[in-house]
């Protein structure tokens, strides 16, 4: 059975999780609205990721006998000012995500929560990649700078992200 702190701590990073598919699905539209379908693409598997990390959080709640409880989400911007300055923002929200599954091992281990401590273990490796994904295309779209041939060919990569990538 989980505890009471952990299960509240869980909850929060059920509506975190949700929040970040969220944000992703508003760049998507952003990105599609702006006729960049690669990178539309891109944070539209970004989006269905996250919601795979809310439900992995929300199905350990519920194996361990504890409530699940969906909280109101704000909504995100809408626009940025430039592919690159939304990407910025994703490897800014990927760092704080990072900060957040940390402090929540950190309570896991406090409250001898092993199982829960386990599950987070996933999410510590997983956020290495996030940050790393994130950070690759902003690294991408600053090398190409305003060189408008080159965003083309940055937005038909990424629009062959998979799945698993
Ligand atoms: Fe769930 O990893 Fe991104 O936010």
């Amino acid at each position: 059975m989980i505890g009471k702190k952990m299960e509240e701590a869980l909850n929060d990073q059920v509506r975190e999780e949700l929040s970040s598919a969220y944000l992703y699905l508003a760049m998507a539209a952003y990105f599609a609205h702006e006729g960049w379908d690669g990178m539309a693409h891109w944070m539209r598997v970004q989006a269905e990721e996250e919601l795979e990390h809310a439900l992995r959080i929300f199905d350990h709640v519920l194996e361990r006998g504890g409530r699940v409880t969906l909280q109101a989400l704000p909504a995100p911007e809408e626009t940025w000012p430039s592919p690159l300055a939304a990407f910025q923002a994703a490897y800014k929200h990927e760092q704080h995500i990072t900060g957040r599954i940390h402090r929540l091992v950190e309570l896991a281990r406090a409250e001898k929560d092993l199982p829960a401590e386990a599950m987070l273990g996933w999410f510590v490796t997983e956020q290495v990649e996030e940050e790393d994904h994130a950070l690759k295309v902003v690294q991408l779209l600053e090398r190409v700078g305003g060189d408008g041939r080159g965003l083309v060919l940055a937005d038909r990569e990424l629009g062959q992200r998979g799945k698993e990538d």
